[in-house]
């Protein structure tokens, strides 16, 4: 039973539910979409009750109020209707969603593993270096611009590790398990076109494990059409594309780049508002864009007033892209004798 259109693969980004682009996430869309037909089913029902009740009992002459409660055949059906129905709910359709999300974590020898520790208020990530293991951590460690995760320079195991601040780096087509925890309050650790949700909670490390779909790489998600939307520079203002870059070089007849390729159309309301009357005064009545980088790691908990900005890009390589990441990462190893 497929009822979420695949449409949302890599296309209409934003316009029901980003796209998923895990190997798992059809089944998180298909249980959100079910759970909508039946609020919504439940939604028309009672409204249609109400208003009959509304009707039917409406004040007039020798109406008389009834104190007792209702008893009856009726209610009690219903009542037990709407049990099973919750039941049905529960264990038909979200407990085997979420056990396919719960089990079998991927065996250790196959995944990519990487940390993900949140703090107020951006997201830090540790990678084992080419040798596999992650060093120790310690709070006592913690320097706030070089080692934000408290790795202990005195363990051999983590003299290779990766560290980064805001920058998620993952291949594609592997089991990835992410150990997630927090240095200070409660985050969530979120990945909305991963499908992916868990709190991060300080002194405890909960895993997550998905796998991101073949060819999902952020250079060719960049490149893909419908990644793009086109926009009516007269019907447009900034708020709607404040957010989102040119895919290609806007000028005017003499020549002049108006809106250059991957560039945004102003942090400002007033810079954006202005660029958008220059395009349209150039004659460009539309332009095409699409978000910087499609992907990101969002914090899902309010956990304080920057929260807002608690995020992380996520970028994604094939094998041999995410190899060579990490290898113009890997710190060197300064040999002491
Ligand atoms: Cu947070």
């Amino acid at each position: 039973m497929e009822l979420l259109a695949q449409a949302a693969d890599f296309g209409t980004y934003g316009k029901w539910m980003p796209p998923n682009l895990s190997v798992r996430g059809g089944a998180i869309d298909q249980l959100i979409e079910i759970l909508h037909y039946f609020m919504a089913v439940l939604f028309v029902g009672w409204g249609i009750f109400f208003v009959y009740c509304l009707v039917r009992f409406r004040s007039g002459k020798g109406g008389s109020a009834q104190y007792h409660p209702v008893k009856g055949k009726a209610s009690k059906y219903a009542e037990v209707g709407v049990a099973i129905f919750e039941a049905v709910l529960l264990l038909g359709f979200s407990m085997p969603v979420w056990g396919e999300y719960k089990n079998d974590p991927p065996p250790a020898d196959k995944r990519v593993e990487v940390r993900a520790i949140g703090e107020q208020f951006q997201w830090n990530f540790h990678y084992p270096g080419p040798d596999g293991k992650f060093g120790r951590t310690n709070a006592k460690f913690i320097d706030n611009v070089s080692n934000t995760i408290g790795l202990d320079p005195d363990d051999p195991n983590g003299k290779d590790d990766i560290q980064t601040i805001g920058a998620l780096h993952l291949p594609v087509g592997r089991p990835i398990y992410v150990r997630i925890t927090s240095k200070d309050v409660i985050h969530s650790f979120a990945i909305p076109t991963m499908r992916v949700k868990q709190d991060a909670i300080p002194g405890m490390e909960v895993p997550v494990w998905f796998q991101i779909k073949e060819g999902a790489t952020t250079a060719n998600l960049l490149k893909s059409k419908s990644m793009n939307e086109d926009f009516d520079t007269a019907k447009t203002n900034w708020y709607r594309v404040r957010h989102l870059v040119a895919s290609k070089d806007y000028a005017d007849k003499s020549g002049q780049i108006i809106l250059a390729e991957g560039a945004g159309i102003g942090l400002s309301r007033d810079a954006g508002e202005k660029k958008l009357k220059q395009l349209r005064e150039a004659g460009i009545d539309s332009i095409n864009m699409h978000p910087e980088n499609p992907l990101e790691v969002i914090c899902a908990q309010l956990c304080g007033n920057s929260h807002f900005k608690m995020k992380a890009q996520l970028y994604t390589y094939d094998d041999a892209g995410f190899e060579a990441w990490k290898k113009s990462t890997v710190p060197e190893v300064i040999e002491e004798f």
